[in-house]
């Protein structure tokens, strides 16, 4: 009588706790409120009050980095080392880890060891990575929760450069584990691995298609492009295109980009010893009994000699455990004939009858120089070309190039400089880490923060403005590689100053008032930043804003933020910090499948709200008339600039009837009379729709809600406001 007994063998359903359809497969459009509730307490196994930066100092540092040396040449039964040396493996390990990243959203990246999850410890480029993250848990095992797994995947790959002679540009810790896979990342939407056919659906020719924003790969499953070339075809100028186009996404420049994979391919191997038909099934879809491992392979002994990974069987140089200019020394000296792998992939061999490349496990086995397509972009591609062959006469600044390339690579999405810690981390100031100069005057006390507060409220200014542009600086903050932020207030620079978010007309007008402030106060003995006095400024409006509505409350401020300068501030890649909508001013259009709505919650995620944050910040913000164009869109309040809960008590009035009167556009009408009382966009109005986002939007409009209303909203501002404080936090 117990269903879950039935031993009905065409059970199909899972029909348990979480089982069966459920909301997202019946309403895939819905906005996916879940990416607000990620990695809280209940998925932390160490508990909130853990300190990862505190456990870092205590670890036997030099002993790990001894441990990983050792490892390097120790081979194991469980997967035995090419070459005698893990150093490749070790090496692809860390790079598909950081690899994921890319500069659109800042999403991916090595920061919190997502390659132990899936989809990515399933991804068909992660093939073998399974055995790498394995062999490393003795040594992980060891020092516990001293090295988070981001840290020692990354670590790793220097400890392996180290061991084969090359110098690297430093490390830093500091990344913190994730305990569940990130479901926020957009990696496509193919429903089959190696598939492409949305990221490029208008246009199937390699030497034309344009990548879809914000993927950072060829194909659903590679962190990059298909080393065969554009969809299998070996056609080394239209891979050098994809190249280009992922590792910009990336924001590596074509000379980073070719130090990279010349430095990384100086190293290693590739495995494609039979055909993959012989290779099981990915970690996440693998047997129990394999315990997380995945790929077995039935291919006489499925490892070492006869391992297959990616299906292609190629080793670049003559010392594949050791540094050396080979790599572009023999592109260049030798030409190349396409043929194909054991498995059957297409691949490059020299046109020569030298026999100088070593099998990885007969040492009296040796082969000819091989390529991959996507190698030979390296001197196919005009562009590559000219770097290549200067790093081929240039070794020293190969090195530097790979040096200072990889370390970018692997510490892009760590945030600022403060967040390093450990004892290699190079003292030079790198322009992607965007600098903030240290502040090193005394700061304000609260007395003189009172003073001023006054002062910023008798400039004239409203409080609408002065909201906004608090806002505009804090929010360019996010949380997915910690870039942007108040702290610099680079708001006032290019390229965020020339923003259409911003609406630059009324931003400089705003900017420039309290850039006057800011010098009347220098020259009365205080030094104040500007990006403090924008954040104090806002602070300003929403008391005086709540103060208007019969509520006394003190926002909180902490000083103590720099003026970064224009030479300080990576124009290009900040540009991506500027958002596709930011639905808390009423920013930003729907476009195909994409509504407002998803917009506002993929910000949401950036910001690094919960759905009851958001809620409160959009109410607050609508009834402060924040809207960057000055519409009334949202704005339901016969008072306008005073922080009430009227948005949530006008939205969810029974009396009012939405229609919708243009793309993203409503108008609401009374019920009884027909009067057009309100305008919307989706924005406004999915809090209203979403039956999650009603029940949080229920409790600030309820008569009983107003002060808490107030208090959340503080908090939640004051929480966007802090997003970059990891000087305080
Ligand atoms: Fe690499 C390997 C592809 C970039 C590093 N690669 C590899 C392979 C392939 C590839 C296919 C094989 C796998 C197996 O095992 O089989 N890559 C590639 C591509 C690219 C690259 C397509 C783009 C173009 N890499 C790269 C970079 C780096 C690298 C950037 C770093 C830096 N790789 C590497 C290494 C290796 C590889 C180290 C080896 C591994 C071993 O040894 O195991």
């Amino acid at each position: 009588n117990n269903i879950a007994e039935s031993k009905c063998p065409a059970q199909a359903s899972l029909n348990v706790a979480g089982g069966g359809t459920r909301i997202h497969d019946w309403w895939p459009e819905s906005v996916k409120l879940n990416i607000l509730r990620q990695n809280t307490s209940v998925t932390n196994p160490l508990g909130e009050d853990f300190d990862y930066a505190a456990a870092f100092k205590t670890l036997d540092y030099e002993g790990l980095k001894r441990d990983l040396s050792a490892l390097m040449t120790n081979s194991q039964d469980l997967w035995p080392a090419d070459f005698g040396h893990y150093g490749g493996l070790f090496i692809r390990m860390a790079w598909h880890s950081a690899g994921t990243y890319r500069v659109t959203d800042g999403r991916g990246g090595g920061g919190h060891a997502q390659q132990r999850f899936a989809p990515l410890n399933s991804w068909p480029d992660n093939v073998s990575l399974d055995k790498a993250r394995r062999l490393l848990w003795p040594i992980k095992q060891k020092y516990g929760n001293k090295i988070s797994w981001a840290d020692l995947l990354i670590l790793t790959g220097n400890v392996a450069l180290e061991s084969m002679g090359f110098k690297t540009f430093g490390f830093a810790g500091g990344r913190i584990d994730d305990w569940e896979a990130d479901e926020s990342v957009y990696w496509g939407g193919e429903n089959t691995w190696l598939g492409n056919e949305v990221r490029y659906h208008n246009e199937k020719d390699p030497h034309k298609r344009d990548l879809e924003s914000p993927l950072a790969a060829a194909h659903m499953g590679l962190i990059y492009v298909n080393p065969e070339g554009p969809d299998g075809n070996p056609d080394p100028v239209a891979a050098a295109r994809d190249i280009r186009t992922t590792f910009g996404r990336m924001a590596m420049n074509d000379e980073e980009t070719v130090a990279l994979i010349a430095g990384g391919h100086s190293f290693g191997k590739t495995h494609g010893a039979g055909p993959a038909t012989h290779v099981g099934k990915e970690p996440h879809g693998a047997n129990i009994e394999q315990q997380g491992l995945g790929w077995a392979s039935t291919y006489e002994t499925g490892k070492g000699p006869h391992t297959i990974t990616s299906g292609l069987e190629v080793t670049w140089t003559k010392t594949p455990t050791k540094w050396s200019n080979n790599y572009f020394e023999y592109l260049f000296k030798y030409e190349w004939e396409l043929t194909k792998s054991p498995a059957g992939a297409n691949q490059w061999v020299a046109k020569t009858d030298d026999l100088i490349i070593p099998d990885a496990y007969d040492s009296n086995k040796f082969h000819k120089p091989k390529m991959l397509t996507t190698d030979l972009s390296l001197r196919f591609d005009p562009e590559y070309e000219k770097i290549s062959r200067r790093f081929l006469e240039n070794p020293d600044q190969f090195a530097d190039a790979f040096a200072r390339a990889w370390f970018k690579l692997t510490h892009r999405d760590m945030g600022p400089k403060c967040l390093y810690i450990g004892p290699e981390i190079p003292k030079e100031d790198l322009l992607w880490q965007d600098p903030i100069p240290p502040v090193n005057h005394a700061l304000i006390d609260d007395k003189e923060v009172a003073a001023i507060k006054k002062e910023i409220l008798n400039l004239g200014i409203d409080v609408s403005q002065l909201v906004s542009t608090a806002w505009a600086s804090a929010s360019t903050f996010r949380s997915s590689d910690k870039r942007g932020g108040a702290n610099g207030a680079r708001v006032r620079l290019t390229p965020q100053k020339d923003w259409e978010v911003n609406n630059p007309a009324q931003l400089s007008r705003v900017l420039a008032a309290l850039e006057d402030l800011q010098k009347r106060l220098n020259q009365s003995g205080k030094t104040v930043s500007l990006a403090d006095l924008i954040v104090l400024a806002g602070v300003a409006g929403v008391e005086k804003a709540a103060r208007d509505g019969g509520v006394d409350i003190n926002v909180p401020f902490t000083p103590g933020r720099g003026d970064a300068t224009q030479e300080q501030t990576d124009v290009e890649s900040g540009k991506h910090l500027e958002p596709v909508a930011d639905g808390f001013r009423n920013h930003g259009k729907s476009y195909g499948a994409v509504k407002q709505e998803h917009l506002l919650v993929d910000r949401a995620n950036l910001l690094n709200l919960s759905a009851p944050e958001l809620t409160v910040l959009i109410g607050g913000m609508r009834a402060l008339n924040t809207n960057y164009d000055g519409s009334a869109h949202g704005v339901f309040t016969s008072r306008p600039g005073v922080l009430t809960n009227d948005f949530f008590v006008n939205l969810l009035d029974i009396n009012t009837e939405w229609k919708q009167t243009g793309e993203d556009v409503f108008e609401g009408f009374d019920r009884k009379t027909g009067a057009r009382k309100w305008s919307a966009t989706r924005n406004d109005l999915i809090f209203g729709h979403h039956p999650e986002l009603r029940a949080v939007a229920e409790v600030y409009g309820s008569a009983d809600g107003t002060q808490k209303f107030v208090k959340d909203f503080v908090a939640a501002w004051d929480k966007v406001m802090n997003l970059d404080r990891f000087d305080i936090q």
